[in-house]
């Protein structure tokens, strides 16, 4: 894919802290966001032809993929205009829906290191840390933070025929195997696209693609989880679903990386007054929230065997909510791999963690390098129902991990709340990274 001219590309700012227990924290001033190649507007290099129109390819522009990458240009963001993305000091702010000439829903921004770059982040023996303001995030959204094994400059180096890399925001990647994405590794995802029926923005295409995801946060004002999903590959892959459903399209498990995770959401560990509006972490005001990744070794170059959650709220320190769950200990509240043996036998679900690497497989992404991702997303798929409702919805809501919030299973059908909750908007803030214990302080 190339580069269109016609808008500039202006990257906005978002300093973020790095931190030591020596040497505190330092202000990070380089820090910036770029919005996902796929929101942009793709034209002809020549001049201002659509290549891709609400959820189709321009079949002159694009008669095969390697034509299309050399024929179309992505163009630079008007962020707060089109698609309502915001930053302010140290905030970030993502607006779900934004009417401009044209109706933008959702986004995605990377955190960059230089206008050329993501940042990565070495995720072991280290800790994050955010706050974040889900106040206006209802039932059926997510306000995601996560991270994803991007390569550093988006694909650039390795495929020619992208010439737009990180600084528009190409090479995304994730657990999911997504094959929504217009480009992968630098060619046209356009054969044998097939619009979305659900979606009049979105299609699938042959490839889809796939890596190691962290997810931090992704969560609304009702439920919220943290998940690991493993992969076993060691970096972005490119997945190809006509060859042996190698996407996970037809059966979910059928891809390199583990679609489902294994996944702390405190609700559905049995606390259900622990996360919410008035609740113990009151979703109606902004709160702090740290994920530490600790080693076997207690070193960098150890191997991941626990992700711990504190939270952080008006100046009290809350420790993450302990499972509660027929069959499960109740010394649990974090992820460890036996936590999540213990979680899937409980719950009967599938055991795509474990077979995708578990903690270990996650490990060597970490140990590369790993991007920040922010977004906030509506589920054309499944209504967001696994994160805040019953899911799935035919099973006993009584039996154990079925109940994952309190939000309706009738909730977050998009063609709703994209109407109804049009001014929905989440908030990050106030990101810090380092040591074990050096991100975080309790002031009350
Ligand atoms: C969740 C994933 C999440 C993904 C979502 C939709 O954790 O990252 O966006 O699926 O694809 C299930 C569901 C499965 C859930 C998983 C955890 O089938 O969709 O994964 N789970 O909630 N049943 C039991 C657990």
């Amino acid at each position: 894919q190339q580069v269109g001219t016609l808008t500039a590309e202006t990257h906005p700012a978002l300093p973020w802290q790095k931190c030591t227990t020596s040497g505190g924290c330092v202000t990070q001033s380089s820090g910036k966001v770029v919005l996902d190649s796929n929101w942009r507007w793709l034209h002809s290099t020549s001049g201002s032809t659509n290549c891709y129109t609400g959820n189709s390819w321009d079949a002159t522009l694009c008669p095969d993929g390697v034509t299309c990458a050399a024929n179309c240009a992505l163009d630079g963001a008007d962020y707060a205009g089109t698609y309502g993305i915001t930053a302010s000091g140290n905030a970030l702010t993502l607006k779900f829906v934004t009417s401009s000439a044209q109706k933008n829903i959702g986004s995605r921004v990377y955190l960059m290191a230089s206008d050329t770059s993501y940042q990565m982040f070495k995720l072991l023996n280290q800790e994050f840390t955010f706050d974040v303001d889900v106040s206006n995030l209802p039932c059926g959204l997510n306000g995601a933070l996560y991270f994803s094994q991007m390569d550093a400059d988006g694909g650039l180096a390795k495929y020619p025929g992208n010439k737009a890399g990180a600084k528009y925001g190409t090479g995304y990647c994730d657990s999911q195997c997504p094959r929504d994405i217009k480009f992968i590794n630098g060619v046209a995802n356009s054969v044998g696209w097939n619009p979305s029926s659900a979606d009049v923005n979105a299609g699938s295409g042959q490839f889809g693609t796939c890596c190691n995801e962290m997810d931090i946060w992704e969560a609304n004002n009702n439920a919220a989880a943290l998940t690991p999903h493993p992969c076993t590959v060691g970096a972005q892959s490119r997945c190809d679903s006509t060859a042996n459903d190698a996407c996970g399209t037809t059966s979910r498990y059928n891809s390199v990386c583990d679609p489902d995770g294994c996944d702390f959401n405190s609700f559905r560990m049995g606390n259900t007054t622990f996360y919410g509006a008035g609740k113990t972490v009151d979703t109606t005001k902004k709160f702090t929230v740290v994920t530490q990744f600790i080693t076997n070794d207690g070193t960098a170059t150890g191997t991941l065997k626990e992700i711990r959650r504190i939270y952080v709220q008006n100046g009290v320190v809350i420790q993450n909510s302990n499972v509660n769950v027929p069959g499960m200990s109740s010394s649990y509240n974090s992820i460890t791999d036996q936590y999540c043996l213990d979680q899937k036998a409980a719950f009967g679900d599938t055991t795509s963690f474990q077979d995708k690497g578990a903690l270990e497989g996650i490990s060597k992404g970490f140990a590369t390098g790993m991007v920040l991702v922010l977004s906030v997303w509506d589920d054309h798929a499944v209504n967001m129902l696994w994160l805040d409702s019953d899911y799935p919805t035919t099973a006993d809501p009584s039996s154990p991990g079925v109940a994952r919030g309190s939000c309706a299973t009738t909730s977050g059908v998009p063609t709703d709340i994209e109407v109804s909750e049009a001014n929905a908007s989440v908030t990050y803030s106030n990101i810090k990274f380092g040591d074990i214990g050096s991100t975080f302080a309790s002031t009350g």
